[in-house]
């Protein structure tokens, strides 16, 4: 109890201190990863139940066709493995995964790890309600952080599961440095399934961050909502405008709140002053083209063990290996 009373204090303090780096950088910045609360989580599940949020579809339409390959490849001789999932989210498209696997009797357990405590625990109740055969156990932390206790594994093969373009939440720094990452802590033999938004026609992708009913400006504000909530500050959400760009050279799709007057806002006794239009950078969300992400997986040490499409071509999950 006081454990958690404690984790929860600290969550807080590093919310705190980040949001108010953030604010005070030349260019105002809050990272994303501040989204997630529970409120947070309920939008985001309407976003991708949204028909102008191709992503969601593309992604489940890969698993359906593919799922057969998929288990295959994951374990060609129905060998026990590890499958580590980040930012499990839902499991919408995972589900259909893992009732292949179980539907094969290929012995494996299932480890769901997500930032949101709420997120897992709703995907806890349905996995054991949908399928009371499976083993798992849902870790609550930061990929990192998961990550640094992949070598102490039990000796079995792991395969780890990136869907849902989480990926394109990354600078390219980061990135990198993440593939990197799992590669060093993986083993020779060990998978990585990586599900990333490709580029396409721009107006399309525009579209998906800036859906006609204000969903995806909903889950903006909400961030400014949960600091005034969490941290006591005094944001106007009417005076901040949601707006998303997308530049199709970088691939980069990013979500920006405007301050539609001049205005100072106060959280925890410090006054941030906000010129006519200047902007709070929240989200950036990168799209790839097969070739950087190949490109990505070799200089992260991993070479490409196949590539699975959506029949639109919009979306790609691509498993790599690490080289013996
Ligand atoms: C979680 N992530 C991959 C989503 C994305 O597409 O970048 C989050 C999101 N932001 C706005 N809509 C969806």
């Amino acid at each position: 109890m006081f454990e958690t009373i404690e984790k929860e204090v600290v969550k807080n303090k590093q919310f705190l201190s980040d949001v108010l780096k953030g604010l005070s950088a030349e260019t105002k910045h809050i990272s994303s990863k501040y989204f997630y609360d529970k409120k947070g989580d309920e939008i985001f599940q309407q976003i991708m139940h949204m028909d102008e949020y191709y992503l969601t579809n593309a992604e489940l339409d890969i698993f359906k066709s593919n799922k057969c390959e998929i288990a295959k490849i994951f374990s060609p001789d129905k060998e026990a493995f590890n499958l580590i999932e980040f930012g499990a989210g839902d499991g919408l498209k995972t589900k259909i995964l893992l009732k292949e696997l179980l539907n094969h009797e290929i012995p494996f357990d299932y480890v769901p790890v997500d930032i949101s405590q709420n997120a897992l625990d709703q995907l806890n109740s349905s996995l054991k309600e949908e399928m009371p055969n499976l083993s798992f156990q849902g870790i609550q932390g930061d990929y990192f952080e998961v990550l640094s206790r992949l070598k102490e594994s039990n000796g079995k093969r792991n395969v780890i599961l990136f869907l849902g373009s989480n990926i394109g939440n990354f600078t390219n720094e980061e990135a990198l440095a993440f593939t990197s990452d799992i590669g060093t802590k993986l083993n020779a033999g060990d998978l990585l399934l990586i599900g990333v938004d490709l580029k396409k026609d721009p107006r399309k992708i525009l579209l998906a961050y800036n859906d006609p009913k204000g969903i995806t400006a909903e889950f903006n504000y909400n961030l400014l909502r949960r600091i005034n909530r969490e941290l006591g500050g005094n944001f106007n959400i009417d005076t901040f405008e949601h707006h998303p760009t997308y530049d199709p050279v970088t691939g980069e799709c990013k979500s920006a709140l405007l301050s539609n007057i001049e205005q100072e806002v106060v959280i925890d006794d410090e006054t941030f002053h906000f010129a006519q239009w200047e902007a709070i950078h929240t989200e950036i969300s990168r799209k790839y083209s097969v070739k950087q992400l190949h490109k990505l997986a070799r200089k992260s040490g991993f070479s490409i063990k196949a590539d699975l499409f959506d029949t639109n071509q919009y979306f790609v999950d691509s498993i790599w290996e690490i080289s013996p």
